[in-house]
């Protein structure tokens, strides 16, 4: 009996946190907030300050003077428009993030991407959120610094990175909406 309902508490629980996973797909509308897909963001800033994971959108707004060409890591170094992956030319346009994986976003107007108009998109699997780049876990004093009078570190302490604010919004909905779910199969 005990056992059976620890199964079903279980089953619950993971089907929440599926659904979870469904429910936060994210739309990330191209330089918002502060901007859109035009000549005055800075996409190497906005797309820093974006998770992409498998599932999520990607939206760019433009004025008719605008366009969005995907292309391949080569073309986007260069800016080169020849044989674009896709082409559009209405706004909005919706880019479905389907695989994880870099994908690259220029402007094809004359000028356009070499002026800044160009998004590079690193998608990560939905299970491994945000890419963790191992750090070394205290600075690093300088190579060649002349003194060795300077200050001492602070103290590091706990050197754990602490979770991203998305993967603790997920646990914590999880385990309301699981909390919730158990509540009304016990009553
Ligand atoms: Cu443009």
């Amino acid at each position: 009996m005990a056992k059976a309902s620890i199964m079903r508490i279980l089953t619950v629980f993971v089907a929440t946190t599926m659904l979870l996973d469904v429910a936060l797909a994210v739309d990330h509308t191209v330089g918002s907030p502060g901007g859109s897909w035009d000549l005055s963001t800075n996409f190497g800033v906005w797309a820093s300050s974006q998770t992409f994971s498998v599932g999520d959108n990607l939206v760019f707004r433009y004025t008719s003077n605008h366009d969005v060409l995907e292309v391949t890591k080569s073309n986007y170094d260069s800016c080169g428009t020849s044989g674009p992956i896709s082409t559009s030319t209405s706004s909005p346009t919706t880019i479905p993030l389907t695989a994880a994986g870099k994908r690259y976003f220029i402007c094809g107007i004359p000028g356009h991407c070499s002026q800044g108009m160009k998004v590079e998109i690193d998608v990560v699997s939905a299970a491994s959120g945000p890419p963790s780049t191992p750090t070394p876990p205290s600075p690093t004093p300088p190579a060649n610094g002349p003194t060795t009078s300077s200050p001492p570190p602070p103290p590091t302490g706990v050197a754990v990175n602490p979770p991203s604010s998305a993967i603790n919004l997920k646990m914590t909905a999880a385990s309301i909406l699981g909390f919730g779910f158990l509540m009304v199969m016990l009553l």
